[in-house]
């Protein structure tokens, strides 16, 4: 299967970077698939499987390519040697113990925030995936999966709008293309889109229903906690017949904020807004005295739970994004190091 670089997304946000290089579009392509020593990319010659530059396997993960990137070959089409500019980012603190982000999808228009209507289902999750989707600079569309399963559908889909005011809600049943077309609206000819939510929920069930075809493989979840069993296991980015990109990502145990003070902010544009007729301007809606947060608390006018959640995006962000200035830090004073000791040897 060979796509033109319009099937695969291209928009002048990219030709004008190429162009500004000097770099012939048979030289662009866009990343399918990231393995751990090669990736695959799609531009006019097909798809091949390609290395990275030395100076691309040095750099810091956020910089390296990752699925939905738009990157420029070496003439033999074999190396990326550069990752265009990207348009947005999706991206979270890597787990593990270095302070880093890592990229997950690029260049994607809208996300596709999925959540199943069933145990699965959390508030808190829903802000915490809308807060980097914000962060990410991407379309926030919040899918309720499993409505034919539910009793109450339209209770889950009341829970979802209280998450944030204007996301949009769509309620699906992922197996059935007949339950899609609001879904579908968001996704036209140019549009990259993501599927982003916990293992089970139906993302990939969700693809080759958009597919029409079994693109990705499904798996079942356990009765008893209603978890998945993280069936997929790289992130893919797949053309759709109709016109449009999707990225199906597997379900990720971990999804730390870093950065996203902002996007959170605009998460608890509620809580902000009641915050303002806090009596103290540093209040912490703890106990302080004339705290207008806690007082809506009392009178059922704010929920507990959204306050507590917003207060420990805060705290996870705050250490985080503290631990990568720490990082950056150290990088550069390594780096003015190795300069000064190049500079005495070459006195010597
Ligand atoms: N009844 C019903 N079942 C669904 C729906 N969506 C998904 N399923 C089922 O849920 C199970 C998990 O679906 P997957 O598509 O594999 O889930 P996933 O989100 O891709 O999971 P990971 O790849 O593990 O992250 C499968 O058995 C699907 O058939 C739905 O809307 N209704
Ligand atoms: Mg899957
Ligand atoms: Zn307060």
């Amino acid at each position: 299967m060979s796509e033109t670089l319009q099937q695969l997304g291209l928009v002048p946000f990219f030709t004008q970077q190429l162009a500004l290089l000097g770099v012939p579009e048979s030289r662009l392509a866009r990343v399918v698939s990231v393995q751990r020593s090669h990736s695959t990319v799609a531009g006019e010659a097909g798809r091949c499987t390609v290395e990275l530059s030395l100076a691309l396997q040095q750099s810091a993960a956020i910089d390296r390519p990752t699925v939905g990137d738009w990157v420029v070959l070496d003439a033999t089409l074999s190396r990326i040697e550069q990752v265009l500019e990207r348009k947005s980012l999706f991206k979270r603190m890597a787990a593990g113990r270095e302070a880093q982000m890592q990229p997950i999808a690029a260049n994607i228009d809208v996300l596709f925030l999925l959540s199943s209507c069933n145990e699965e289902f959390k508030e808190s999750r829903l802000e915490r995936y809308l807060a980097l989707c914000l962060e990410a600079g991407a379309m926030p569309v919040i899918v309720l999966t499993k409505a034919d399963l539910a009793e109450d559908a339209q209770g889950y889909v009341q829970r979802a709008r209280r998450v944030r005011a204007g996301v949009p809600v769509e309620m699906v049943d992922a197996r059935d293309p007949a339950t899609l077309d609001g879904v579908r609206a968001w996704i036209d000819a140019s549009t990259t889109a993501a599927l982003v939510g916990s293992s089970g929920v139906g993302k990939s069930t969700l693809l080759n229903a958009l597919a029409g075809s079994s693109v990705a493989a499904t798996g079942g979840i356990r009765e008893q906690d209603k978890k998945g069993r993280h069936t997929t296991t790289h992130r893919e980015l797949h053309p759709l017949p109709g016109g449009g990109l999707l990225i199906d990502v597997p379900g990720m145990r971990e999804l730390r904020v870093a950065d996203v003070e902002q996007s959170l902010e605009e998460v608890f544009d509620d809580v902000e807004k009641l915050a303002r007729h806090c009596q103290f301007q540093n209040c912490q809606h703890l106990a302080e005295p004339g705290c207008a947060v806690k007082q809506a608390i009392e009178e059922n006018r704010l929920d507990a739970r959204r306050l507590a959640n917003y207060q420990k995006l805060c705290r996870e962000n705050a250490l985080a994004t503290e631990s990568l200035a720490q990082k950056h830090a150290r990088e550069r004073d390594f780096g003015k190091m190795v300069k000064a000791v190049k500079r005495l040897k070459s006195r010597e």
